[in-house]
C-alpha cells in the first residue's frame, strides 16, 4: 500500500498519521497527551519518543542515513536474527536484516492512556536466501507515559531454529561524562573491546570513561540509567531477556562512522535488551517468543 492507503486505514484523527517522512520513507508520527512518537516502516524503527513536557527520550544521529538499504542511526534498531558481525558470513549486514527491511503496518489503536501499533515481518525469498528459515516476527509498540516495545518471533516452519535479537535503543544523554548506569553490579559481561574477554562487573554504578562495549550475561532485571546531566532518570525493565548490552563508541569509533556525527559520542548511551551469544533462542517448529523492553523517564528534581 501506498502512504495515502495507509493513512486511509491506519490513520488515528489526531493521533496516528502516516506520511512521509525523512528521505521520504513512510512514517508514523503519533501524537498523545502523554507522549509523541516517530515510527519508520524500514526496520519498524522508533526514531523519536517524547514524553510530553520532556526532552526526547531517545538520540537520532544528526548524519544519520535514510535509505531503504541502510539502518538508521539511533532511535531503537532492531536487531534480527543475528547480532553484530554473522560469523562465517561476512556478506551479510551487520545486526540481521529486520533493520533493513520494510516491515508491514498491521493495526493502530489509541485511547486515553497509549496509542498501540503493530508492525510484522513474514519470511520472504529474499530473507530465505540470507536465513533459510520461516518465521513471522511481530513488533508491537505502545506509546504512553511509558515506551513498551514487545518483539514476538514465531516459527513457522518444520525445524527448529535458533536466532539473536536485540532492542539496540539509543538513550539521549545530556552528557555521558555525568551519566550512570545501575543495574549490573555483581554481573558477568564479555568485553567487545579487549577480545571478548569475560569480566566481572565490580559493585555500584557504571560510569562510561572510554569506548564501552559490553554484552552482559544472565541480566533480567531493571536497568536504571540516571542522566545526571539531564535532571532525569531512565527505567528499563524487560522480559524474554537474558542480555543487556552497554554501548558508547567515544571518540575514535565515532570518526569511524559515517553516519555518525565525531561530536555527537557525549550526549548517547546504548543500553539494549538482548538474546544473544549463549543467550539466543531456539524455537521448535510452531512456537512463539516474546522478548519486551518497558523505558520510563523519571524527571529529578536535584542532581543525583
Ligand atoms: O551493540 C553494540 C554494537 O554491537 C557495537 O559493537 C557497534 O558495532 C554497534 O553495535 C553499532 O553497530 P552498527 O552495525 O549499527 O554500526
Amino acid at each position: 500500500m501506498n502512504i495515502d492507503q495507509l493513512q486511509r486505514q491506519f490513520g488515528i484523527d489526531g493521533q496516528v498519521r502516516i506520511q512521509p517522512g525523512a528521505g521520504d520513507l513512510p512514517c508514523i508520527k503519533i501524537t498523545h497527551a502523554l507522549a509523541n512518537a516517530t515510527i519508520y516502516l524500514h526496520g519498524a524503527h522508533v526514531t523519536q519518543y517524547q514524553p510530553a513536557a520532556q526532552p526526547d527520550l531517545l538520540f537520532l544521529s544528526e548524519k544519520s542515513h535514510f535509505s531503504p538499504d541502510q539502518p538508521i542511526r539511533g532511535g531503537i534498531p532492531i536487531c534480527f536474527p543475528w547480532f553484530g558481525p554473522r560469523q562465517g558470513h561476512p556478506e551479510s549486514p551487520a545486526h540481521g536484516f529486520a533493520r533493513i527491511l520494510p516491515w508491514q503496518l498491521e493495526s493502530t489503536s489509541a485511547d486515553a492512556k497509549s496509542v498501540q501499533v503493530v508492525l510484522t515481518l513474514e519470511s520472504n525469498e529474499k530473507t530465505r536466501a540470507s536465513w533459510d528459515h520461516d518465521f513471522t516476527a511481530r513488533y508491537t509498540i505502545t506509546i504512553g507515559r511509558t515506551l513498551n516495545l514487545a518483539l514476538q518471533v514465531t516459527n513457522n516452519g518444520t525445524t527448529p531454529f535458533s536466532f539473536e535479537e536485540a532492542l539496540h535503543t539509543y538513550f539521549r544523554v545530556h552528557d555521558i561524562h555525568q551519566a550512570r548506569i545501575d543495574g549490573l553490579s555483581g554481573t558477568c559481561y564479555l568485553d567487545k573491546t579487549d577480545a571478548l574477554k569475560q569480566k566481572l562487573q565490580p559493585a555500584g554504578a557504571i560510569e562510561i570513561t572510554s569506548e564501552t562495549d559490553r554484552v552482559y550475561l544472565n541480566t533480567v532485571s531493571r536497568c536504571v540509567i540516571h542522566d545526571r546531566g539531564g535532571r532525569r532518570r531512565i527505567t528499563i525493565d524487560k522480559e524474554g531477556s537474558q542480555n543487556t548490552v552497554v554501548w558508547n563508541p567515544w571518540i575514535n569509533k565515532s570518526r569511524a562512522m559515517a553516519d555518525f556525527g565525531d561530536d555527537e559520542w557525549p550526549g548517547m548511551l546504548c543500553v539494549e535488551t538482548a538474546n544473544v551469544g549463549c543467550g539466543q533462542v531456539t524455537l521448535q517448529p510452531g512456537a512463539s517468543h516474546t522478548m519486551t523492553a518497558t523505558i520510563e523517564p523519571h524527571t529529578t528534581d536535584k542532581t543525583l
